[in-house]
């Protein structure tokens, strides 16, 4: 399909959601056998499932608040977002949200509230999350805005009404940006893609702020850099292992061991792996090798997804796991209507 094609928005939004159900059956788990993904999966198709049996988890009820809030605004609105965020909370609060972020929902329902980022800049003492929570609801700020520019600054203001520590709002940056090439057909040259994505965070981690985070946390001075450069260097091994990828790049709730993750997950399986089924297609192999990972299956794999689903389109995408996903036919539907926002802006 061509460049910001419908099917690519269709795939990106659907794709993410099905990361985010499919993912969940693993969450937490160390350890996940490639024999248990497959069984998993397979389980999709038994089309005595019924429909919409997957519920979707917070990843999810996140992105669709800020899918609902970006198509009602027509644009960025930090109050009507930060809104929509703490409603969706209290409404549905078992969706397994992290334990932090909890704190800052509850303070955002409260109407005296004048400041929608203050929360935020209260956690963890002052320095803000850098859970994977502000990037796991990014894609749909690459479907709303064609501008790059737009994408980032936008990206980075709604990962900071739940999360203020640079770690984590330049994580959700960096899924932005690859949501934002995926769509663009940047995957058809992975170097490129790559080598794009790393000249970008070259430029966003430029900021004392994020230097300051960096060094407190012993990280290295560019964290996202240096982790996308591990990236390129696993990309250009012909045989990688689970155990590597988990020790390279990490599987966990911090958006450093889990953004460049994913990322590395779309690359990783755009050939077919001997891992893997040869009957699965691109997406599918993304998915189930995000699984295979463990650790924070859902977000990675709704990450991945994302990504993914904007390469490859729609049409890759099985209709028996859009089928059992709550919320996957919503996204659909949204996806159409982000993407026209995206040709008027
Ligand atoms: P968050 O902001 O509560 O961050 C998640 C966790 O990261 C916190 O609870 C802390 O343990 C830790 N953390 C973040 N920032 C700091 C800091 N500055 N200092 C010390 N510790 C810190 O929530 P979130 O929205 O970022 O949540 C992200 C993940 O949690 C998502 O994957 C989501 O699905 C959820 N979740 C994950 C699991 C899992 O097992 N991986 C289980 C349930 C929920
Ligand atoms: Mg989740
Ligand atoms: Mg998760």
């Amino acid at each position: 399909s061509g460049s910001a094609s419908l099917s690519r928005f269709r795939g990106a939004l659907v794709a993410g959601v099905l990361g985010d159900c499919i993912g969940g059956e693993f969450e937490g788990a160390e350890e996940v056998p490639m024999e248990s993904v497959l069984a998993h999966l397979s389980g999709l198709d038994d089309e005595t499932k019924g429909n919409g049996v997957l519920e979707y988890s917070d990843d999810t009820a996140m992105a669709r608040c800020v899918v609902q809030s970006l198509l009602t605004r027509t644009g960025f609105d930090e109050q009507d977002m930060a809104r929509r965020f703490a409603k969706e909370y209290s409404a549905s609060p078992g969706r397994g949200y992290g334990s932090g972020v909890i704190q800052v929902l509850k303070k955002l329902s409260c109407p005296r509230l004048s400041d929608v980022f203050q929360p935020a800049r209260d956690q963890f003492n002052g320095r803000g999350s850098f859970g994977n929570g502000g990037a796991m609801r990014a894609a749909p700020f690459a479907l709303a805005f064609s501008n790059a520019t737009d994408v980032k600054r936008c990206a980075r203001l709604g990962a900071m009404l739940t999360h203020s520590c640079s770690l984590g709002y330049n994580g959700a940056i960096l899924q932005a940006l690859a949501v934002h090439f995926s769509l663009q057909g940047g995957l058809e040259a992975p170097q490129q893609f790559i080598n794009s994505l790393i000249t970008e965070m070259e430029e966003v981690e430029d900021t004392d702020v994020a230097r300051k985070d960096a060094r407190i946390l012993k990280e290295a001075e560019k964290p996202f850099c240096e982790r996308l450069h591990r990236v390129k260097e696993l990309m250009e091994r012909s045989n990688v292992s689970i155990e590597e990828v988990i020790s390279e790049l990490g599987n966990g709730i911090a958006a450093l061991h889990s953004v460049p993750t994913a990322i590395f997950c779309v690359l990783h399986c755009l050939k077919p792996l001997e891992c893997l089924p040869q009957s699965y297609r691109g997406l599918e192999r993304t998915i189930a090798y995000s699984l295979a990972l463990g650790g924070d299956t859902d977000t990675i794999a709704c990450m991945a997804g994302a990504i993914a689903g904007a390469h490859y389109g729609i049409e890759s995408i099985p209709l028996s796991w859009i089928k059992c996903c709550e919320g996957a036919e919503d996204a659909d539907r949204d996806a159409e209507r982000l993407h026209a926002l995206y040709h008027q802006m």
